[in-house]
């Protein structure tokens, strides 16, 4: 298949060709030769959770052994997705925790409490008494707050309490309030063994718990924690492509997810001792990387380039520049190991849970972290010698990450009136007329970055503000979308004033996958500051994945839908057509339950529009988009015309 097809960016398409002429194998390739796949297994009826199948329903065999029709199994799929993309975001949560205790009791020396402001905002929100009491215990008490969430035996999650009020009244009414997030993992499997939950909206509303444990508990306290150990990101440039890529320095690839691996690497690569060596050797300097969430996570908070999503994780290797890939958890392709092979790249493993045969083991833990991190990179410099040809692809563009939520407020407000107000009252006048997050991977089976780039666009240029994570967020920094000299002339004119006005870029790069929280608690403060309703279902917002790969991404989908928000997915990556019950549900029914809902649609063009629908239909409900009459222009009317 010709490159074109394969994917929208130049460098990827570069790195494709270069690969195919070498007779090198990448995802694409093996794709091809897994076509034409399973038709049962993409309706989401092929079960195989116990001995007496695999049984796969159809017209002619329309029961599993058992009896299970198509709707259970269907359903019971579904929520072992989503538990699956519930433990992942978690359990990275859980480590940040753990790190986050050693940390304050001076048991991992290397990582510090950066953001002391936020740890005494969490320390009061969850009850931790701060008075006259040193930063450290206060911060041990929070962290082991934190880590109870996981596994608590009674109560449910503090964090659920952030939502607005009516929210949590829905919740409380379908007992769908998260409890201890391996709870609801554990009791998503129980429920998913054999003969048990048989009721496909029993098993579907448990989908909603489960998938809420994870929005506003497990990947929402790795977000908070991160904050305060590595910083709490702000707005600042960093570059995106393989072109970051250095013909003349030692290059490492950091490729993964949890930042406790990346930052000890990035501290560790500009250090003199390091840098001397690295000139010893023959290099300029050592170029640190990223690649999927990890990426993303250095890019908000220290600028670090990006080299790629998810897909350009093997073609990163190809160039045959990079002396190093640490990779720890999720999204890691087996098929590294043999593009590696091809090449000098050293693939190291970091995380114990996470092992790759015949690739070597250095084990990180936390209370040796930057002595690790330094070996690390000791052995890639090491590695520099043993480079043959390199094909660096020259494409790259500029981008601006850090958009939390703090520096979003800080933002519109300035330091001493931070506050949503802004947006919320450019959305009630029209000049924005919704709010949409773009998230999640890349898929072989859609040309690369694709549709996150078109859906984007199509959205900006009828004044939606963008907020984007994961891999999303990395296709849209390739094409310069998180880039404001670029971008804003795509920018519808209401959109494009506000952006310019407050100096920010119509997509605002949010983070990583559990940076997902960032855009929930965003959503409830645009609730919170008045004027959009009172809960996150009356706003005209919603969220969108076209491009998914992973059952983290259904998860997530999940707990924007149980939260309120409609959700739109590529159709061929919900695996659920196999029943049209539990369509009907997921795509209308739970939206009289839950206010939010799926919706599938594979063409980015008519996603912008049906999300359009959603979003003007929401401000009809609202009453914001009747003509108003003239009136005197009140401070924030002012604020926002202030710079025409
Ligand atoms: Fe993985 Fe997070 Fe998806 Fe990218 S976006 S392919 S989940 S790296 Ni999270
Ligand atoms: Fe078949 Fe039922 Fe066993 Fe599933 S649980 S494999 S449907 S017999």
């Amino acid at each position: 298949m010709e490159p074109e097809k394969r994917s929208i960016d130049k460098a990827a398409q570069e790195m494709i060709t270069h690969m195919a002429k070498a007779g090198q194998q990448n995802a694409w390739d093996r794709l091809d030769a897994q076509s034409p796949q399973c038709g049962f297994g993409k309706q989401g009826i092929c079960c195989r959770i116990c001995s007496m199948g695999p049984c796969r329903v159809s017209k002619k065999a329309p029961l599993g052994v058992c009896g299970a029709d198509a709707d259970t199994i269907v359903a019971r799929n579904f929520l072992r997705a989503v538990a699956v993309g519930v433990s992942a975001h978690s359990d990275h949560g859980r480590t940040v925790a753990e790190v986050f205790i050693e940390t304050s009791k001076g048991n991992a020396k290397d990582y510090k409490l950066k953001d002391t402001t936020k740890l005494f905002k969490l320390a009061k929100e969850l009850g931790v008494e701060t008075k006259d009491r040193p930063v450290n215990e206060i911060a041990q008490d929070l962290g082991e707050i934190a880590l109870a969430e996981y596994g608590k035996s009674k109560g449910t999650q503090n964090m659920a309490k952030r939502a607005p009020k009516p929210r949590q009244d829905i919740w409380a009414k379908f007992d769908i309030t998260p409890r201890a997030i391996d709870r609801e993992v554990v009791e998503a499997l129980h429920r998913t063994h054999m003969g048990v939950d048989q009721d496909y909206k029993n098993i579907l509303m448990h989908a909603s718990r489960t998938a809420l444990a994870d929005g506003w508990g497990g990947s929402m306290l790795a977000t908070e924690l991160q904050d305060v150990l590595f910083g709490t990101p702000y707005p600042g440039r960093g570059e995106v492509n393989m072109g970051v890529l250095k013909k003349d320095e030692v290059n490492i690839i950091v490729h993964g997810h949890e930042p406790i691996l990346s930052e000890m690497i990035a501290v560790a690569s500009q250090e003199e001792e390091l840098l001397a060596k690295a000139k010893k050797v023959g290099a300029n300097g050592i170029t640190v990387a990223g690649t999927c969430c990890t990426a993303n996570e250095l890019l908000m908070r220290h600028g670090i380039p990006i080299a790629g999503n998810f897909l350009n994780q093997e073609l990163v290797i190809a160039t045959g520049a990079i002396e190093m890939m640490a990779v720890d958890v999720q999204c890691i392709m087996q098929g590294l190991v043999q593009v590696a092979k091809c090449y000098h790249t050293k693939l190291i493993t970091t995380a114990d849970k996470a092992k790759m045969p015949g690739v070597e083991h250095v084990s990180m833990d936390e209370e040796n972290a930057l002595t690790t991190a330094r070996k690390l990179v000791s052995m890639a410099i090491d590695n520099y010698k043993n480079r043959s040809e390199v094909h660096i692809p020259k494409e790259k563009n500029a981008a601006v990450g850090g958009f939390s939520f703090e520096s979003i407020n800080y933002m519109l407000g300035g330091r001493f009136r931070a506050s949503f107000r802004p947006l919320n009252d450019n959305i009630i006048n029209g000049r924005i007329r919704g709010v949409v997050g773009i998230v999640g991977c890349t898929n072989p089976k859609v040309p690369q970055d694709l549709t996150h780039t078109t859906l984007t666009r199509e959205l900006i240029k009828r004044d939606v503000l963008v907020l984007t994570t994961g891999c999303a967020t990395i296709a849209c920094g390739k094409q310069g979308f998180t880039n404001p000299k670029i971008s804003l002339d795509w920018a519808g004119p209401g959109l494009r004033e506000v952006c310019e006005t407050v100096g920010i870029p119509p997509v605002l790069a949010c983070g990583s996958c559990v940076d997902n929280t960032r855009l929930l608690v965003a959503c409830t403060e645009l609730v919170r500051e008045g004027g959009l309703g009172n809960d996150i279902s009356e706003l005209p917002a919603a969220g969108a994945c076209l491009e998914s790969v992973s059952e983290k991404a259904i998860a997530i989908g999940q707990y924007f839908v149980a939260s309120g928000a409609m959700v739109v997915f590529g159709k061929e990556f919900l695996p659920i057509s196999g029943s049209q019950n539990v369509c009907d549900y997921l795509f209308k029914g739970i939206e009289n339950d839950l206010g939010g809902r799926w919706v599938v649609e594979s063409d980015p063009v008519k996603a912008a529009e049906l999300i359009l629908q959603n979003i003007e239909s929401k401000r009809d409900a609202l009453g914001i988009n009747k003509e108003k009459e003239r009136k005197l222009y009140d401070m924030a009317d002012r604020r926002a015309l202030a710079v025409e």
